[in-house]
């Protein structure tokens, strides 16, 4: 039976790896599924496996080298899968230097654990497409130059350097996805996708039950993302882990659509039709308006949600992985609309 520790258990992807290995794949693993402590745990994604009886939630944290020393030279673990990160790229001006003590150092840690106490253990970093920022063409590939635009996407970017250090230096099998913005259901709700079907699900309980509703507030509506399921991503992920020769590859859906249209065919799946209003000169006064008999307003711009600096547009090449891993997504786009959208309508189906 292969050991698999996977840091960021109770996040979107590492509960998807979870999920995956142990109800969906035909693997023999035992799961260890790091959480830090928190004084009101959410175990919402954790639900469909935790009781598993080859899943176990370790204790420990990125930032402390103590913890993750400890875990790699108790457990001795083949695969050691760092979902685990400070993830949200709006707060990262926030707090700078937690995300680099995370998400940078984090790396450093948690490859010198398995250097020094299981070397033969392979290892996966969560890069991103943040890292290519500020593109220079598309779609975009590794060959892309890095040029990050947040304090997360520059501490991905630091990640995936020290992660080919390690490599070259000491013959380890360390490799960085680079991947593509990723959703699902057990998506973080500040993130765009979701914070807009949980606005579609919370106005369509509205209407049905005859009440007002608020509109949603976003920032840039015109910026454009290459999206996927974090279901497929995964298995992406594992097939990486699975080859002769430690290399990275990118996920991707090989597409890109604007918020907008996420908006738009968000609202066309809840059954309520709309159309977006500019004016030109004067962004801040975009909306969407529902085509009901008095047009109400169901999604407004809000200059809060606006970054110090924005990436316009990502839009991924993962033929590699498509041709040399044989894999590739399932779930279309309009699929992964109408999943978000199903499930926040049956979830908040009680919240107007
Ligand atoms: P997520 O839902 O935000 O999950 C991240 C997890 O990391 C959370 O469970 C969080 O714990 C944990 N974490 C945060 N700080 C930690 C620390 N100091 N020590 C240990 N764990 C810590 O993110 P995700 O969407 O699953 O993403 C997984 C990884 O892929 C991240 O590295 C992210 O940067 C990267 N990535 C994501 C995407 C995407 O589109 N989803 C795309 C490219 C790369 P709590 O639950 O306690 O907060
Ligand atoms: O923003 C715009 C925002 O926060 C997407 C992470 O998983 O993918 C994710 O990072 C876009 C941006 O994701 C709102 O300005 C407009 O252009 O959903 P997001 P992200 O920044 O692309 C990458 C690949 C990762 O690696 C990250 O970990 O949507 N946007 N209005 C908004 N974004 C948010 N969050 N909220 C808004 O109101």
């Amino acid at each position: 039976m292969k050991k698999v520790l996977v840091t960021g258990i109770l996040g979107q992807d590492g509960a998807s790896m979870a999920n995956y290995l142990l109800n969906k794949s035909n693997e023999d693993v035992r799961v260890y599924g790091m959480m830090r402590r928190l004084s009101t745990p959410n175990y919402v994604n954790t639900e469909d496996f935790s009781a598993n009886k080859n899943f176990e939630f370790v204790c420990g944290d990125l930032s402390d080298e103590v913890s993750l020393n400890n875990l790699v030279r108790d457990i001795q673990p083949d695969y050691f899968i760092n979902f685990g990160a400070n993830s949200f790229v709006g707060c990262s001006w926030d707090m700078p230097v937690q995300v680099f003590d995370v998400n940078s150092l984090g790396v450093v840690r948690c490859l010198e654990a398995i250097r020094k106490h299981a070397p033969k253990c392979k290892f996966y970093s969560a890069g991103s497409s943040e890292e290519m920022g500020d593109v220079d063409y598309s779609p975009q590939d590794l060959k892309h130059p890095l040029k990050p635009r947040s304090p997360y996407a520059a501490s991905k970017a630091a990640a995936r350097h020290i992660v080919k250090v390690y490599r070259e230096s000491y013959d380890m099998y360390a490799i960085h996805g680079v991947l593509f913005n990723h959703e699902g259901i057990r998506r973080g709700e500040e993130f765009v996708t979701r914070k807009i079907t949980k606005g579609v699900a919370r106005i369509h309980n509205a209407l049905k039950n005859d009440k007002e509703f608020d509109p949603i507030e976003l920032g840039n509506v015109n910026a454009f993302r290459d999206w996927s399921d974090s279901d497929d991503f995964v298995v992406g992920v594992w097939l990486m882990l699975h080859q002769e020769t430690p290399k990275d590859y990118i996920l991707s859906s090989n597409e890109t659509h604007s918020i907008k249209e996420f908006v738009t065919k968000a609202f066309h799946h809840a059954g309520m039709a709309g159309n977006w209003t500019e004016i030109e000169g004067d962004e801040l006064r975009t909306k969407f308006f529902l085509n009901l008999e008095d047009y109400r307003v169901a999604v407004q711009i809000n200059p809060k949600y606006y970054r110090p600096a924005e990436v316009a547009k990502l839009w991924g090449d993962s033929s590699p992985a498509r041709e040399e891993l044989g894999w590739k997504p399932k779930t279309s786009f309009d699929g992964l609309v109408k999943k978000m959208v199903d499930w926040d309508i049956e979830k908040f189906k009680h919240t107007t």
